[in-house]
């Protein structure tokens, strides 16, 4: 890169990324789906729901659109690639719906994509982002859940969360209606930051406090063995997907 093409807002950064999925220690299927695409500076997890297969197919579609990008010439465009590709999935899982000897069937997804110093993260259903800098781990999502309906209209404790009988029960999804919406955030990246992207199988299992406890290691690779283990350790019902991404300047 010529010292022209060097944009002086913003560091120039690296990543360094690990992911892992599993299907968990009550299920045979792993519906989940993670992608891990450092070189297009995109990650991603999707999990499925519709079972006998059904949200493997769904998981699948979303992962298959966004590995079939390239880093875009502009972040905008890049951004707008991705939307689209989501859009596409959508448009091929909900086609399904239309066959009355499928199951009905859908996707979670969560995106991070970077560009020049800054992140965009996009998102539908419960799986989520973080950001963990300097020792503090912030929610960078908001689930599409109705416990988080529920949270959010005071009707239902936080700590009460994973207790509710529905606590699975997504408000959106990638493939449930003819219109996908993804909720959307941007901010910039420091150095040193480092992202989880992560299913319900993990958040289901480890409290916020302790992945922050887990995200202070150093080795990433440990680290996500770390936490994959927590979870099996607990007889995660359910399956269990993570990447992280680590800045560096
Ligand atoms: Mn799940």
């Amino acid at each position: 890169m010529s010292a022209a093409a060097v944009n002086l807002e913003s560091p120039v950064l690296t990543f360094e990324s690990v992911a892992r999925t599993h299907a968990g220690m009550r299920r045979t299927v792993n519906e989940d789906r993670v992608l891990d695409h450092g070189d297009a500076g995109l990650w991603a997890i999707a999990d499925g729901m519709g079972g006998h297969r059904a949200g493997d197919v769904a998981a699948g579609a979303v992962i298959d659109a966004l590995a079939s990008i390239d880093h875009g010439v502009s972040g905008y465009a890049y951004l707008a690639d991705i939307i689209e590709a989501v859009e596409r999935a959508n448009q091929t899982i909900y086609a399904g719906q239309a066959d009355e000897n499928l199951p009905p069937s859908g996707s979670t997804v969560v995106a991070l994509l970077a560009h020049e110093g800054h992140y965009a993260c996009l998102w539908a259903g419960d799986s989520r982002a973080y950001r963990f800098r300097e020792g503090r781990l912030t929610p960078i999502t908001r689930d599409h859940s109705l416990v988080q309906q529920l949270v959010d209209g005071g009707q239902l404790a936080e700590s009460q969360r994973k207790l509710h009988p529905n606590a699975h029960v997504i408000t959106r999804a990638v493939g449930a209606d003819a219109i996908v919406e993804l909720e959307q955030r941007f901010a910039p990246i420091n150095p040193g930051d480092v992202f989880l992207l992560c299913s319900d199988g993990l958040t289901g299992c480890l409290e916020d406090a302790e992945l922050a406890d887990a995200l202070a290691g150093d080795d990433l690779q440990a680290v996500a063995d770390g936490l994959l283990a927590t979870a099996l350790n607990r007889m995660a019902r359910d399956n269990v997907s993570l990447v992280l991404v680590r800045a560096s300047a």
